[in-house]
């Protein structure tokens, strides 16, 4: 069993004491890991959880790693180590202990006595940034649902308080000062808010329906979060979606009408980014978001070229596309932040995904081939139709004027004699009138 101190002046991540912004809560970041776990790894997972941590708006001033087989049942960290890191804690004079891993609810409060500062684990601190950045209505109630999911196994007895004093990570969500105070009232709030989710589903259902009527192909961006999903977008379609260097700006689905190169529109929609293990809770407070999101003909999946292990994002996103089920919709690689990312790392990515395009939000590099390759994706195959339509039938001719390339037209005297590319979709239905 062995532990290590992150070194302070560790890149960019860790803030040292005298950096932390008057305000900003102070935190302790710690992770136990297997023996065998590769130090490259660990030090990747604590720089994502420095960036979750600052996200959510707290300073970490200190990581500390313990190797063990794995974490104490009762107190996660070894007793013997807890007691030294609470002693470390207190003469860095810590707002915060934060876990990298997943803490039982008696692990909690006993780290919780312990080191008599809030205790968060990689879930919380998730939910915390969900809470932080949910704006709609059904951000928000799906952020409350899965925030009341996570705290109901952690109430103790009857009549515990879920909020506690002070307004940190862990405490706040949207409805907190509406967050009831006992098992049953939590338990009815849960299945009001499903209630409501249920309602949303079918109003977004209903709008849905619309835009497919619309014909339009869709393609959603998907992808790790902070690896340019919103950038693109803004590039792609001219709009002002928010970016930040930041996890988890983007919450709500978003959706843009953009034009391929030969002159037909798309949708393209912008939605959260993943994470590595996202919490179960969250995945299914935002089932109904994401399957909705990845119900599309396409997935522009983004990656960031620069970081230090692009496959391991990829990954990722693919066990959670998995979990929704959205795994077969066609995909198309973007790998971004090429102006960024050293030309070997954009070469390694692009040798290992081939089909992948290569891009950069900022530069504007390669978008022009990323919109050719949505088109050609979404692009139905079509078939050129010689057809006679019976004057009686004008809607089908305006119909066909719609969906399809007229090619040329005149009328003859049994009807409308076209010449027409038409989506492979419709070819079926018109056998009756192909001359
Ligand atoms: N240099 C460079 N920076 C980029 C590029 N694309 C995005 N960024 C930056 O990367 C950061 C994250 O970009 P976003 O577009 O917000 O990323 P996102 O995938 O939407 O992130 P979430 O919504 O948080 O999941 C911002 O600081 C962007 O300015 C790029 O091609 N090159
Ligand atoms: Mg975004």
């Amino acid at each position: 069993m062995s532990s290590r101190h992150v070194g302070r002046d560790r890149q960019r991540l860790t803030a040292t004491v005298t950096d932390v912004d008057v305000g900003r809560q102070k935190a302790l970041l710690v992770a136990v890991v297997g023996d065998r776990v590769p130090t490259a790894d660990v030090d990747d997972s604590l720089a994502e959880m420095e960036l979750l941590i600052d996200t959510a708006g707290s300073d970490v001033v200190d990581a500390v790693v313990q190797r063990r087989p794995h974490p104490d049942p009762a107190t996660y960290l070894g007793k013997g180590k807890a007691a030294e890191l609470a002693g470390l804690g207190k003469a860095l004079d810590i707002d915060l202990l934060v876990v990298d891993g997943e803490l039982s609810p008696v692990q909690q409060r006993n780290l919780q006595q312990i080191f008599e500062v809030d205790v968060v684990d990689r879930v919380a601190l998730i939910l915390d940034i969900f809470a932080l950045h949910a704006t709609s209505r059904a951000g928000r109630a799906q952020v409350e649902l899965a925030l009341l999911r996570y705290r109901l196994p952690r109430l103790r007895g009857r009549g515990t308080e879920l909020s506690r004093l002070g307004g940190g990570i862990g405490t706040r969500g949207p409805g907190e000062t509406k967050l009831e105070t006992d098992r049953r009232r939590v338990l009815s709030r849960i299945s009001q808010l499903e209630r409501e989710m249920e309602d949303l589903v079918t109003v977004r259902e209903t709008q849905r329906k619309a835009r497919k009527r619309a014909e339009a192909p869709t393609a959603a961006l998907v992808g790790y979060t902070n690896a340019g999903k919103s950038s693109l977008l803004n590039a792609l379609t001219g709009s002002d979606v928010l970016v930040e260097d930041r996890l988890f700006s983007t919450l709500d689905a978003t959706v843009r009408r953009v034009t391929l190169p030969a002159g037909r529109e798309a949708l393209l929609s912008d939605t959260v980014g993943f994470v590595r293990d996202l919490p179960h809770q969250l995945v299914e407070a935002f089932r109904s978001t994401l399957e909705e999101t990845v119900d599309t003909n396409l997935l522009v999946h983004v990656v960031d070229a620069s970081v230090d292990q692009p496959e391991r994002q990829i990954a990722a996103v693919r066990d959670t596309l998995q979990s929704i089920e959205a795994h077969e919709v066609p995909e198309l690689l973007v790998i971004n932040k090429s102006d960024i990312a050293t030309p070997e790392a954009t070469r390694r990515l692009a040798n290992m995904h081939p089909d992948a395009v290569v891009a950069s939000a900022e530069t504007g590099e390669g978008l022009d081939e990323l919109l050719s390759r949505i088109e050609e994706a979404v692009t139905p195959a079509s078939s050129d139709l010689e057809l006679l339509i019976p004057f009686d039938r004008g809607d089908l001719v305006a119909h066909l004027h719609d969906v399809a390339e007229i090619v040329s037209e005149s009328h003859e005297a049994e009807g409308t004699h076209l010449k027409a590319r038409v989506p492979e979709r419709y070819v079926a239905g018109l056998a009756e009138f192909a001359v």
